[in-house]
């Protein structure tokens, strides 16, 4: 199996470096000027110019929760998402396909609505994309109420790295994720794990650190 990580410090494709890091598998990783015009060696592994693409035994995939996911079917020693067949099994696609669906567009229209869409329009739409934004964050602490350590349970899944990544990009707005009573120490707790300090120092990463 080869993997070769294309990135840039921070963004989208900090989830899938962070887990290349948990399950310890050999990759390379290429930095990706995002403020920089795309080469065309790169538009050609991912014609939309955006970071992450993981070029997978020579066939590049995109999509960050696609190749947490992909991840978690090749290496399933992991442990980050429950056996095909399981019970669990529903509740991890369903958490996948909500932040995926909901929080990370939000996101995305928060942080380039002026480049996305008409500058003029740009204010309204980070309004809106604030509204989902908290109301994925209230939904993500709802499932934390039962006392689990997780998002799904006892067990740490692609859905923990996924929110974590995203939750991160809130440090700096109004209401950070960690502002939430019970995202703030399941935050905490996932900045503990030893692979999040590994990939914030490989990509550079001082913020957001525990202190
Ligand atoms: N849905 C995509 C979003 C990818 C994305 O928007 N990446 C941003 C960085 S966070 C990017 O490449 N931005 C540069 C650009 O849009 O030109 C994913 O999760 O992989």
């Amino acid at each position: 199996m080869s993997y070769t990580l294309f990135y840039a410090p921070g963004t989208a494709s900090l989830a899938v470096h962070w887990m290349l890091i948990e399950l310890g598998v050999p990759f390379e990783a290429e930095a990706v000027d995002i403020k920089a015009e795309r080469s065309a060696a790169y538009l050609a592994l991912n014609p939309s110019g955006r970071v992450p693409t993981l070029v997978v035994d020579g066939r590049p995939v995109s999509e960050s929760a696609a190749l947490l996911m992909l991840l978690a079917e090749r290496h399933p020693q992991g442990g980050f998402a429950p056996a095909v067949g399981a019970p669990e099994r529903a509740a991890w696609m369903e958490a996948m396909v909500f932040v995926a669906n909901t929080l990370s567009p939000a996101m995305r229209d928060w942080f380039y609505a002026e480049k996305d869409g008409d500058p003029a329009g740009a204010a309204a739409v980070q309004a809106l994309a604030r509204l989902r934004i908290e109301g994925a964050f209230e939904r993500l602490d709802g499932m934390l109420a039962d006392g689990r350590p997780y998002l799904l349970g006892e067990m740490v899944t692609t859905v923990d790295l996924l929110a974590t990544m995203l939750m991160r990009w809130s440090r700096n707005m109004e209401r950070p994720a960690t502002s939430w009573s019970r995202l703030g120490p399941y935050v905490t707790r996932m900045r503990a794990r030893p692979g999040f300090v590994a990939v914030c120092r490989r990509e550079g990463l001082t913020e957001w650190l525990n202190a």
